[in-house]
């Protein structure tokens, strides 16, 4: 009878990893129980974010954003399913953001003071775009392509410290931002620094610089002054990428001029995480600011209204955020 029963849950358990399928956001529906969070306990058990120690935030690198109303979205959506639109006025009070995104050598502090392991690690895998692994890579993962954009491959072995698989490292680019991180993972970090993830509104506000709806940080004109204002793709996506901005991949997050609030990479290199979820009944979470693999042609999500989101689990190579602080007495 034990036999029977054991066999039956062993059986169970294979049909169901079998199911977990390769699309870019890890749907925990098609999968059953979300495995990251039953390993998620375990294996940073001892993990201590400091919230029960309260301290001042430092607040050096990061912009002061008083109190305003903006107009937030667009009436011209690009992306209609996204739901840019409509345009509306909404006020958001004083807050404190990093001037950029969260770094390799900043993430990596954290880890050696915490021990924490990202998603990306629990799980032994992460998103990543095909250009940046070998032929041979590429082939030995071909089932697991996203069904919808098969240039993103699900590969094991990738994570924040070895961003193209194992063998690769981020020794020569510890000044840029950490990627492979899931927003689970964005939230322990900001919170271990005293800080938290920007809601979307307060993510637009600084992304529009006090500029009144324009299409990016800087104003309407992509090549404003005849130069390149953020790290995107130059080519055709997504086969050629040009790099005419000067990247291929991610660059610094210091790196193009900051916008009028002094906030670096705003629109472009890797897209931010934000508090907000897509709908109020869904893990799935709002991400801002399009990465350094969108077009014009394909994505033209750098724009300061576009959107979009992935499931709070979900970690890829082009995924990353920075953190907010409120503008409380005791950070001033
Ligand atoms: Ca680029
Ligand atoms: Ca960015």
């Amino acid at each position: 009878m034990y036999l029977t029963i054991l066999f039956y849950i062993l059986i169970k358990t294979q049909v169901s990893n079998s199911n977990c399928g390769c699309q870019l956001s890890r749907e925990t529906d098609s999968c059953g129980d979300n495995p990251a969070a039953k390993y998620f306990k375990d294996v940073n058990e001892d993990f201590n974010d400091g919230a029960q120690t309260p301290h001042k935030v430092n607040i050096e690198d990061m912009a002061l954003i008083k109190r305003n109303t903006f107009t937030m979205g667009t009436d011209k959506p690009v992306f209609v399913s996204d739901y840019e639109g409509p345009v509306r006025n909404v006020t958001v009070a004083t807050f404190y953001l990093d001037a950029h995104e969260v770094s390799n050598i900043q993430f990596m502090e954290f880890v050696e003071q915490t021990g924490y392991k990202t998603e990306a690690e629990v799980f032994g895998d992460s998103f990543i775009f095909e250009m940046f692994i070998s032929k041979e890579e590429q082939e030995k993962h071909k089932d697991y392509r996203a069904v919808q954009a098969p240039w993103w491959i699900k590969m094991m072995g990738v994570s924040w410290k070895h961003p193209e698989g194992p063998l690769s490292d981020i020794k020569n680019r510890m000044d840029h931002p950490v990627i492979h991180v899931s927003w689970n993972d964005a939230v322990k970090y900001c919170s271990h620094v005293g800080k938290r993830l920007p809601t979307e509104a307060e993510w637009e506000m600084a992304c529009r610089g006090g500029l009144h709806q324009k299409l990016y940080p800087w104003g309407n004109k992509l090549m404003a002054k005849g130069q390149h204002w953020a790290n995107i793709w130059q080519g055709d996506f997504p086969q050629i990428n040009t790099a005419e901005d000067g990247y291929i991949s991610t660059s610094p997050v210091v790196s193009f001029p900051p916008n009028k609030f002094g906030l670096y990479n705003m629109a472009g290199n890797v897209w931010e995480w934000t508090q907000d979820s897509w709908a109020s009944d869904t893990d799935l979470k709002v991400k801002k600011g399009g990465s350094f693999l969108c077009h014009e042609s394909y994505c033209w999500r750098y724009r300061c209204a576009a959107r979009s989101h992935n499931t709070a689990d979900t970690s890829a190579s082009n995924l990353g955020f920075r953190c907010a602080a409120d503008a409380m007495k005791n950070n001033l």
